[in-house]
């Protein structure tokens, strides 16, 4: 097995991985124990990066070479490149539905 076999089995392995964690919502966002205010940015935060990650973790599912070309990894999700996509994905997706 070739070197780049074994890293693109190794994004698809820990692609699923983060796939469960990325899905499962946490109403206690923050973590204190505790469902208070407090956890609404973080619950705003899992559905804003919601496009961006999916897109992220069908990368590392389904075309791990391209991202692995991209050094995309399960620890890029609620990041920056995620912040970037999602909102153009969010922005699209309102204004195909306007157009319906
Ligand atoms: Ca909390």
């Amino acid at each position: 097995m070739s070197k780049s076999l074994g890293l693109e089995a190794q994004i698809m392995t820990a692609a699923d991985a983060a796939w469960a964690e990325r899905w499962q919502f946490v109403k206690d966002a923050n973590g204190d124990g505790l469902i208070t205010i407090s956890d609404a940015m973080g619950w705003l935060g899992w559905v804003f990066f919601a496009p961006g990650d999916w897109l992220l973790l069908m990368l590392m599912s389904h075309a791990p070479s391209i991202a692995l070309f991209f050094e995309i990894t399960p620890a890029m999700l609620y990041g920056t490149l995620s912040g970037i996509v999602s909102p153009v994905i969010w922005i699209s997706l309102l204004l195909i539905e306007e157009w319906l």
